[in-house]
């Protein structure tokens, strides 16, 4: 556990590694002291002035950097905060983040200079979240969602919401006043309403999520289908059609090959099933339990079919919900015959399927295309704020069934004290996405998720 105390954390803040520049951060109320220990230079150094000059350690000279200082308040963690530009060599860095731990500061944890910053009130805990999320976006789409988090436009809902919710209370609790006049002072068919146009919105973000997450974490796309009908050869035709992401999650086991492909501003998460075994006695067989799986949890599932084969038939979905995210796409058109192409096409009348050659490339980017749009489907133009994460998701569903609980006490005709219990958990969980009443655990969790020097 990080402890919250006021000594000076110093870090790298950009990647290890060789590069043009790399930038040393330090916050705390001895960053000043620190670097003007370490660096000399014509210039004293002022606070948002660049100030050029040369970096010593106690053996000798090390770099010539560029420093820069923000001035407790006005910096990015609320404290004395100093940035160190040099050149981009693992070894410099070393040396010198060696040189302020020498002169008292201490290497930083993963996430410490936003904690500080959420810690000292300049952004609140959905704000934290989105500097993360601004971190690893690889779309347009997450990098648009992870600004408004990051702005506060997410943040600004919920308090919105919570500004909506306190008014309720204080009705109540003005009631509760006025008690000893025996009538209440707003109808409770009002309150009701009040409450349940609250929840309403409420539903409205948490309906949401579905899109957030695939924006967030891009959508997860198994291609499936049976055994040579050209799933890998469709998987390869789209990495060369289409921009490839190397993305930062680890494909999920060995069984499975995923790349993520960049179409229309969405990461979608490609996943080859190679590795699992071709079989027909599928009852046994390890590989399709878990290609079920995967069917189950993706997103959108791509289900291939050799249309070549007058033996293929389309397959009948096990449910419902498999069968509104299934894109089937008749493949080796090039050598499939008419009359068996439309056999096809009309049993997958109703259904969404896209015709293709995986093998020459033919039909790839309309089936991205149709990926797409079917995403699409998903946000609601008139709704710019969506919720993106499990955190916030969760914490909505709660403070939805708090406010159900409300409704159904008030309609018991309970006292006002008690309906107030559960519009305050329901308060509390609305808290919870700004940061104001969250644990310790929480906070240990979301910042352990960032790097060092952020
Ligand atoms: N003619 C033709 N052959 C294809 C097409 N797609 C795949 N194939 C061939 O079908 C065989 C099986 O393809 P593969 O992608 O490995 O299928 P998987 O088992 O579903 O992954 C290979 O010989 C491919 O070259 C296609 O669109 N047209
Ligand atoms: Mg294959």
């Amino acid at each position: 556990m990080v402890i919250e105390d006021t000594s000076t954390i110093v870090a790298l803040s950009t990647p290890s590694g060789y590069s043009g520049i790399a930038v040393v951060r330090l916050s705390g109320n001895r960053s000043l002291s620190i670097v003007n220990d370490l660096f000399k230079s014509k210039q004293k150094i002022e606070p948002r002035v660049a100030t050029f000059g040369k970096l010593y350690d106690q053996t000798g000279y090390i770099d010539t950097a560029i420093v820069t200082f923000y001035q407790a308040p006005n910096s990015y963690t609320g404290e004395d905060l100093v940035e160190i530009s040099l050149h981009g060599n693992p070894f410099l860095c070393d040396l010198v983040i060696g040189a302020c731990v020498t002169l008292g500061a201490r290497g930083a944890e993963p996430g410490e200079f936003t904690r500080r910053a959420f810690l000292n009130g300049k952004i609140d805990l959905s704000q934290a979240e989105g500097v993360a999320d601004i971190i690893y976006s690889s779309s347009r789409s997450a990098q648009n969602a992870s600004a408004k988090l990051l702005e506060g436009q997410t943040g600004g809902v919920i308090a919105g919401l919570k500004l909506t919710l306190i008014n309720i209370i204080t009705l109540l609790e003005l009631e509760l006043d006025f008690l000893e006049e025996e009538i209440g002072f707003t109808p409770k068919e009002k309150i009701i309403n009040q409450i349940e146009n609250l929840d309403a919105e409420i539903q409205c973000l948490i309906s949401s999520y579905r899109f957030g997450k695939m924006v967030r974490e891009g959508v997860l796309c198994p291609i499936i289908g049976p055994p040579n009908s050209g799933k890998s050869s469709l998987f390869n035709a789209f990495l060369q059609e289409e921009r490839v992401i190397v993305s930062p999650t680890p494909g999920t086991t060995r069984d499975f090959i995923e790349e993520s492909i960049s179409v229309g501003g969405y990461q979608f998460r490609l996943v080859d099933t190679a590795g699992i075994r071709d079989t027909a006695d599928a009852v046994e067989s390890i590989g399709v339990a878990k290609s079920q799986n995967l069917l189950n949890q993706g997103d959108l599932v791509l289900y291939v079919l050799d249309s070549s084969d007058p033996l293929t038939m389309v397959p009948r979905p096990h449910n419902k919900q498999n069968k509104d995210k299934t894109i089937f796409i008749l493949n080796k058109s090039d050598i499939a015959d008419r009359a068996n192409l439309v056999r096809l096409k009309k049993q997958l009348s109703g259904r969404r399927y896209f015709v293709s050659s995986a093998k020459y490339h033919v039909g790839v980017h309309e089936i991205a295309a149709g990926m797409v749009k079917y995403i699409k489907t998903f946000h609601k133009q008139d709704e710019p704020v969506f919720i993106t994460r499990l955190r916030h998701n969760e914490a909505l569903k709660k403070a939805s069934s708090c406010l159900k609980a409300a409704i159904q006490s008030i309609k018991t005709g309970n006292p006002s004290e008690i309906i107030v219990i559960d519009l305050r958990d329901a308060l509390e969980q609305l808290d919870m996405i700004l940061g104001k009443t969250t644990n310790d655990d929480i906070l240990n969790n979301i910042f352990s998720n960032f790097c060092v020097g952020k």
